[in-house]
């Protein structure tokens, strides 16, 4: 086997797409492996699905329309924390590899967690029809641990490993000295990369060490005290999280009290989550065989993509309901409030649109192509009132744009259920995205603007359809008089 990166010019690269799909396959086999209940859990994932798609031709046609049809069965997302600001970095430079790019920041410290993270994930049209794979990943942040003592140690701990193999490094920089990597160094890299994200059941540490930094926070020995940063959960998408959350207890396998994220309702908005707990498995330390929890499963519904002014509303309506008396997502009415507080959000596309609460994406039809000229002028004075009115006359459909992100309320309460104990952390910190992107090495994306751009570049698209057609018709209207 070579050992060194074969030269760029003499192989075709393969696309940074299908080294994601290969990848995002690699790493779903290697899950099944080691947590079975995974298995269960896709093949429950695949059954609800089917018969969702059974019981509504609708959806399955609207789903076809937007080319998610053929994403949802591969599409995953899963979770990584790390230790250090070269470990984010270097991840950075891995994931690039497969096309994915950084977007957003969560800050999840105000929910009592000591990370702040950002998504890897696709960011354009086609590379995320092709495969939306995600990886949230978060940092830890060591200067929250309070003892000083005990934060030094954890540094120390982190400075010594190396959570990539060499060949992935090597790979990694011929990639970007080259462009591309060929089809041999694809399938090689996607096999080195997997060995970052493997679980590995000897701890670094010995026992001792182990139960301090559990003790200063669960999630702090989970990220120190191990050779690397174990893929902790991947999750595969359903179409009806409430039959999956149903089904789950049948299946023997322990669920997550409440869904995370908004009610459900006719037009899904954003994203719903849940979960089932997180294992126990036998750890080796090194003086002491015990046992840690640190991989869960996770399940989500995804919808539409909100506008700011659409977030604010989920995240004022969502604050409301936490912060009732005694009503936080563990009181037994929870859900009931959280569906009549979300009466207050606009539950169609329609309304969604005209109040400018959510994304979409304009396609022409056959008849707005007839109007051309007529469909222009309404979209000359005011766009968004343009936009309506070629929907409304069947000129435009408005195929709703999917959230592809995370929301740090709900991936606190994520995080807060799998961590296994009951205590809850209070930290003085805010929201530090100039350090987080620092340590990363680049500025993450602005989710808001990557949506606005994907429905802009729609519009764009029809209008430069809609000036064809009309530059075609006066072209035969020319033409006309000299032939008859
Ligand atoms: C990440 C939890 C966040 C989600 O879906 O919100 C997450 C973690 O536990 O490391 O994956
Ligand atoms: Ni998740």
């Amino acid at each position: 086997m070579a050992d060194t990166v074969a030269p760029a010019q003499t192989v075709p690269f393969v696309s940074t797409d299908e080294i994601r799909t290969r990848f995002s396959r690699a790493m779903s086999d290697m899950y099944r492996n080691e947590v079975p209940q995974y298995g269960t859990l896709l093949e429950l994932v695949a059954q609800v699905n089917e018969a969702c798609l059974q019981a509504r031709p609708e959806l399955r046609q609207a789903m076809q329309g937007s080319g998610e049809l053929e994403r949802l069965n591969l599409e995953r997302h899963g979770a990584i924390r790390v230790g250090t600001a070269q470990e984010l970095a270097t991840l950075r430079r891995l994931f690039a590899v497969m096309g994915m790019e950084p977007v957003g920041y969560y800050d999840l410290s105000v929910a009592g967690v000591p990370v702040h993270a950002t998504a890897f994930r696709p960011v354009s049209d086609e590379a995320l029809h092709s495969n939306p794979f995600r990886v949230f990943t978060s940092l830890l942040r060591l200067e929250l641990i309070a003892d000083a003592q005990l934060r030094e140690r954890a540094q120390q701990i982190l400075s010594r490993r190396n959570i990539f193999t060499a060949r992935a490094l090597e790979l990694i920089a011929g990639f970007e000295a080259a462009g591309g990597l060929s089809e041999r160094q694809a399938d090689e890299f996607v096999r080195e990369a997997l060995e970052t994200f493997r679980w590995h059941s000897e701890a670094t540490v010995d026992f001792e060490t182990y139960t301090s930094l559990q003790n200063a926070h669960r999630l702090i020995a989970d990220v120190v005290c191990f050779k690397g940063p174990h893929i902790n959960h991947l999750t595969p998408r359903t179409l009806d999280i409430d039959a999956i959350q149903a089904a789950m207890p049948q299946r023997g396998i322990n669920a997550k009290d409440v869904v995370e994220g908004p009610p459900r309702r006719e037009c899904p908005i954003l994203l719903r989550q849940t979960s089932f707990k997180a294992l126990q498995e036998p750890v080796h330390f090194s003086d002491h065989v015990g046992s840690h929890t640190a991989r869960f499963g996770e399940i989500e519904q995804r919808g539409v993509a909100l506008t700011r002014k659409g977030r604010q509303l989920y995240d004022e309506l969502l604050s409301r309901v936490r912060s009732m008396q005694g009503a936080g997502s563990s009181a037994p009415d929870y859900g009931q409030r959280l569906a009549q507080t979300f009466g207050e959000f606009p539950d169609s596309h329609e309304r969604m649109r005209e109040e400018g609460l959510a994304f979409y994406r304009y396609r022409l039809t056959d008849a707005g192509r007839a109007h051309a000229r007529e469909a222009l002028q309404a979209l000359d004075g005011d766009p968004a009132h343009g936009l309506h009115a070629l929907v409304n006359r069947g000129w435009a459909t408005a195929q709703p744009i999917t959230y592809e992100d995370f929301l740090p309320v709900s991936a606190a309460g994520i995080f807060q259920s799998n961590l296994g104990g009951q205590e809850q952390r209070h930290y003085q910190a805010h929201a530090a995205r100039q350090t987080f992107e620092r340590d990363l090495g680049a500025a993450t994306h602005d989710e808001l603007a990557l949506y606005e751009q994907a429905q802009q570049r729609s519009v764009e698209g029809m209008v430069q359809a809609l000036q064809a057609q009309v530059k075609a018709q006066v072209k035969a209207q020319e033409k006309k008089p000299q032939t008859t």
